[in-house]
């Protein structure tokens, strides 16, 4: 070798980094239910430790101002993927088991613009956006309109969540181990099969349902909707977290000399709160606790595996929630009585489902060792940006039309300390917005009820407006709608604005 090429490749090396690849790997982890004061690096005082994420989040970015787009699963992840709001259409609520998919093929998402840029991409974990076309999945065959069809190369994910049937991984379209004599049939309204149910057989429950969850009974556990057949397809809940962990790990190895997305959804810690026996009894706070342990037992191993294969310098990995925490979400699982002192939305109020902060301020970390700068950042993000700004990130053009997704790459790499102008929030239980904009929040007034029974969560809908200053009153203790109408009539109007598009 000629001394010039010798320097030649020593250059390229250096650019191209130790695995030459040039291009940055994104692994987005997204946590099911977990709630602003559920890791330890978000609430040190928690007996519940998760030293995984607390790594993560130690030598990365840790936002304090991160919100989803809405307090529900299926309109966030319509979000973080797509780029634009899940209110502007109608029908993007938390969706059956059996529902058709909600994005569908030529609809550009996070996905496609990877895949476009050369990227190979991967969906693990939850979907719940839906499959099949206008009749809904075919679960017997192949099931056209599935992740595969809106950008990503590989997916192994369950069809929407683990309380609802059918109870089986879907591979590429593809139900996992599908006997062909044994056909799946799903119906959320009408009884299918003759399996017995929670509601008419109740002491065949391993964990009774709380409110609702009282259809077919799958592995001890009562679902919602109606299954028959697909036997030897269905999943076992106390292995779940391993089985979608060790295929994404095996993607990460598989993919380790090119580029890829890869983006990896926990069911943990959404119910039935079914984890491993590993991990049972090993919070002291129940289920819901050893959930988290076992969720952070999934970011582990996905670090190993970033580490072992020598991506961890060229690979931004962002770790969050879909929505805020939920307690008691139908199922008897001991969380509410060995809660204890754990407070899973910590100084917020609300949860999951709420318009409260709980419902849609999240955790948020980002790692990119190298070129981001470990801290905390106080910038204002949404979810729904990450369509643009990871685009953004590796020079590609975000869909024209995507007009909710701001770039705020700078922000979310910590060079950008006030991120974005507004974040717009949404939930579906009474219909409530907020629009928050330095540390001033209105809500809307709705109907909607003010404390929902089963879950006992405040869903934050009021009759009349209201206005919190949050970096004072985190939990949006004292209204002052009354005394600052100037103030709210401002954020109304840009509410409206940008509900009417602009
Ligand atoms: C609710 C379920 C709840 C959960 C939620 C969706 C009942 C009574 N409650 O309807 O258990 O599944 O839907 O959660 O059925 S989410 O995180 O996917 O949005
Ligand atoms: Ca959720």
């Amino acid at each position: 070798m000629t001394r010039f090429c010798l320097l030649t490749c020593v250059f390229l090396h250096c650019l191209l980094g130790v695995s030459g690849q040039q291009k940055p790997n994104i692994v987005i982890i997204y946590a099911d239910d977990v709630g602003y004061g559920d890791f330890s690096c978000y609430a040190p005082e928690n007996r519940v430790k998760t030293p995984n994420v607390d790594k993560l989040a130690q030598k990365g970015l840790r936002f304090d101002r991160a919100y989803a787009t809405a307090a529900t699963c299926t309109p966030s992840r319509y979000s973080l993927l797509t780029g634009e709001y899940p209110w502007r259409k109608n029908g993007i609520n938390v969706l059956a088991g059996d529902a058709s998919a909600i994005i569908r093929s030529g609809h550009s998402t996070l996905a496609s613009v990877f895949r476009q840029a050369g990227y190979t991409t991967a969906v693990v974990g939850k979907w719940h956006l839906g499959l099949g076309n206008d009749q809904g999945p075919d679960w017997n065959g192949h099931i056209r309109e599935s992740p595969n069809d809106v950008g990503f190369d590989y997916s192994f994910i369950m069809a929407a969540t683990g309380d609802r049937v059918p109870t089986v991984y879907v591979e590429n379209s593809r139900v996992v181990n599908l006997d062909p004599q044994d056909p799946i049939r799903v119906n959320y309204r009408t009884k299918v099969g003759d399996e017995p149910t929670g509601r008419e057989n109740p002491e065949l429950l391993k964990m009774k349902h709380s409110h609702g969850h009282d259809f077919t009974i799958i592995n001890g556990v009562g679902r919602i909707g109606y299954m028959a057949g697909g036997k030897a397809a269905r999943w076992t809940d106390e292995t779940m977290a391993d089985t979608f962990t060790s295929k994404a790990v095996h993607f990460i190895e598989q993919n380790r000399q090119q580029p890829f997305l890869l983006y990896f959804a926990t069911h943990d810690v959404h119910v039935p709160r079914v984890p491993h026996p590993r991990f049972t009894g090993k919070s002291g706070h129940g289920l819901r606790g050893d959930a988290l342990l076992e969720f952070d037992w999934s970011v582990g191993e996905i670090m190993k595996a970033l580490e072992e294969n020598g991506l961890l310098k060229n690979t931004l990995v962002i770790l969050s929630s879909d929505n805020g925490p939920v307690v008691d979400d139908g199922y008897h699982d001991g969380a509410v009585e060995h809660l204890g002192s754990h407070r899973p939305t910590g100084p917020l109020r609300g949860g999951k489902y709420s318009i409260f902060e709980g419902g849609t301020r999240i955790p948020f970390i980002v790692s990119y060792p190298g070129r981001v700068k470990p801290g905390v950042s106080h910038a204002l993000f949404s979810q729904v940006d990450l369509y643009a700004s990871l685009s953004a990130l590796i020079g590609e053009k975000p869909d024209a039309g995507k007009k909710d997704s701001q770039n705020h790459l700078a922000a979310l790499l910590g060079k950008d300390k006030k991120g974005r102008k507004e974040v717009v929030v949404h939930s579906q239980s009474g219909g409530a917005f907020a629009i928050i904009e330095t540390d001033w929040k209105y809500i809307t007034p709705t109907k909607g009820a003010a404390v929902q029974k089963d879950t006992r969560i405040e869903l934050g809908n009021a009759p009349s407006p209201q206005l919190y200053r949050l970096e004072k009153d985190p939990g949006e203790t004292t209204n002052l709608a009354e005394k600052e109408p100037a103030v709210l009539r401002t954020l109304e109007k840009r509410l409206e604005e940008i509900r009417n598009g602009s």
